[in-house]
């Protein structure tokens, strides 16, 4: 199976965005259902491989944050331009979820991922579009900013190739926590100083397990 983690988006964040897509002759759009901010590709994987992915996700102790869209973008350019995208406003605790998931996909065993991750919504893969037209399609939506939403969990999605475009299935879902023991932001390593996680297993963990069984 093609499989992707990805943050889905609130409805009202998705009918925002769909006031993005417009105003580039022959764009096909992404449609506001399959809109989603991917964390990590994962190609094609076996049922096995699946199940230790989705075991290694399920492990994962990240809190809630909120997040909000800003601006648009482009990947490639001229001839080359891949897609054309909503951005995400810049959030610590989002690059922190990222980074474990990719701990967990590699821990499960797959490859680490290469690329820099750059979050975003993709609105369109567009073919042909004239540079002056995607400048002033850029121009026009340079100011987009959504309202902020609460990301309370993640989830594993699969992804099939369908005439009318890929369709996408949420397959699991992995809740992040509420007070979850993440350690203090640290400006210089632009990252949570954080609590281990056999810490977070014998410390606060301990306790709570400790104070429900009396
Ligand atoms: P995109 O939005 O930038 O195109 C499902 O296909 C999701 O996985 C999409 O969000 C897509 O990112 C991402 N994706 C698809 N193929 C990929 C690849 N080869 N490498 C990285 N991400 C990919």
């Amino acid at each position: 199976m093609r499989l992707f983690v990805a943050l889905p988006l609130p409805e009202d964040i998705r009918r925002s965005l769909a006031s993005l897509c417009s105003g580039l002759p022959g764009a096909r759009w992404v449609s506001p259902e399959s809109m989603h901010i991917t964390l990590r590709f994962l190609g094609e994987l076996s049922g096995r491989e699946m199940d230790d992915v989705d075991a290694a996700l399920a492990g994962i102790r990240a809190p809630r944050f909120n997040l909000s869209l800003a601006g648009v973008g482009h990947f490639g350019n001229g001839r080359q331009l891949r897609s054309i995208w909503a951005g995400v406003t810049r959030e610590p605790a989002l690059m922190h979820l990222h980074d474990k998931v990719e701990s967990a996909v590699v821990r499960s065993g797959l490859a680490p991922e290469r690329q820099k991750y750059q979050p975003h919504v993709t609105l369109t893969r567009p073919k042909g579009t004239p540079v002056p037209k995607l400048q002033e399609y850029l121009a026009a939506h340079s100011l987009f900013r959504s309202e902020p939403w609460e990301v309370a969990y993640f989830s594993l999605y699969s992804s099939f190739l369908a005439s009318e475009g890929a369709i996408y299935r949420e397959e699991r879902r992995y809740e992040l926590g509420r007070g979850w023991p993440i350690g203090e932001y640290d400006e210089d390593l632009d990252d949570f100083d954080e609590v281990e996680e056999g810490e977070e297993a014998g410390g606060r963990w301990a306790e709570a397990d400790e104070s429900r069984h009396g």
